[in-house]
């Protein structure tokens, strides 16, 4: 294995621990903050790290668009290019197609999709998404090749897309081989469906990889039933490799999955949320917008380091009403903050065997909408 992944303690099915990679120790549980197109969105990468984060995520359907895996090469690679010499786990493209291009075709062979820039047509291998996130890119992480589909899902639709996320998944491995520095990880498919997840898991632990994904939740099925998908499917997967619930969530998302084993996160919404206006804090999500706000002159949250210490609630008010460029930047900020000091506060909990304490705790005080 190219990354060591030391477990430290165990709480229940919690766990917490370290992934040692060539750039840098990933402490788990992780928050990955969202870099998709070589930038966590109104953030510097100092004011990245100064939050904690140890790690962050880039998008190979983005960066395949603009500035093109070739250019990003001859630049010297992602790292270089942004400025960031802490680890970058890259996700492999297909989720993003689905999401975001115009007129996209899945076949056996590939996925051919329309850009959502300018229309131009692009095919994506698994051996091609593995060629640009590990030798354009230079990804530390890269993700195979998967197929997810949308919620909810026919079980028929549901075994396909599994079924060829597995045959992507070796052809991935192959394209891969073996690296000393870098990782892959295969990503878990099967829908809601419990015997799905679990030969998914068969298929994927034959083949072997670094490190192992659930994919395919948060994709509209609720808070309820993602947990019920997550009362079984990471247990499924090797104890001994790290585990990586992808594009979730909301805080209380990641409490309940570390509950159940999870150990890595990545999601747009500590950023997006903050270009809108809103802050999370332990007590839930606030709308700065709000003129409850207008003259409160206390911080966020003192005890975060970061923006959410250091300006009022006015001041933030203030400069989302005006849409002032700095209410985006500080509320960005502030959120990356709070998903790092949530996933140390995890970390620490289950170090010092209270985390079915502070879950109790978390839930007591935190209304999550
Ligand atoms: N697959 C990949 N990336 C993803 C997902 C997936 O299923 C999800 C689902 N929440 C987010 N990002 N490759």
């Amino acid at each position: 294995m190219p990354f060591p992944f030391e477990i430290s303690a165990k709480e229940g099915r919690a766990r917490t621990g370290v992934l040692k990679t060539a750039r840098g120790d990933i402490r788990t549980p992780a928050f990955m903050p969202v870099g998709t197109a070589a930038t966590v969105k109104a953030m510097t990468v100092d004011q990245v790290k100064a939050t904690g984060a140890d790690i962050i995520l880039g998008n190979t359907y983005h960066l395949m668009l603009r500035p093109g895996p070739e250019r990003m090469e001859r630049l010297g690679g992602l790292h270089k290019f942004m400025g960031w010499d802490k680890p970058i786990l890259t996700d492999s493209g297909g989720f993003q197609v689905m999401s975001l291009a115009g007129i996209s075709k899945v076949k056996e062979e590939a996925v051919t999709f329309s850009s959502h820039i300018d229309g131009s047509k692009h095919v994506l291998t698994p051996e091609r998404s593995i060629e640009i996130q590990a030798d354009r890119i230079g990804a530390d992480i890269s993700m195979q090749l998967d197929q997810c589909v949308a919620y909810p899902a026919e079980k028929d639709a549901a075994r396909k897309a599994m079924e060829l996320s597995i045959r992507w998944g070796a052809r991935s491995k192959a394209r891969f081989g073996e690296r000393e520095n870098q990782a892959l990880f295969g990503i878990q498919q099967g829908s809601t469906f419990e015997d799905l997840r679990r030969q998914s898991s068969d298929q994927l632990r034959e083949i072997g990889f670094d490190g192992y994904a659930i994919g395919g939740l948060a994709v509209g099925e609720g808070h309820q039933a993602m947990c019920a998908v997550l009362d079984y499917a990471p247990e499924m997967l090797p104890a001994d490799r790290p585990r990586y619930l992808m594009g979730v969530g909301k805080p209380i998302d990641l409490v309940e999955a570390v509950y159940r084993g999870v150990d890595m996160f990545d999601c747009v919404l500590p950023t997006r949320a903050g270009r809108h206006g809103q802050a999370w804090t332990w007590d839930g999500p606030l709308n700065l917008k709000n003129a409850r706000f207008a003259e409160d002159q206390d911080p966020l949250d003192p005890a975060i380091d970061g923006p959410s210490s250091q300006y009022s609630k006015a001041y933030l008010h203030h400069l989302i009403r005006a849409d002032e460029i700095l209410g985006k930047v500080l509320l960005s900020w502030h959120n990356i903050a709070f998903y790092q000091a949530l996933t140390a506060a995890m970390r620490a909990a289950i170090s010092e065997g209270r985390f079915e304490q502070f879950r109790r705790d978390f839930h007591a005080r935190h209304v999550s909408n």
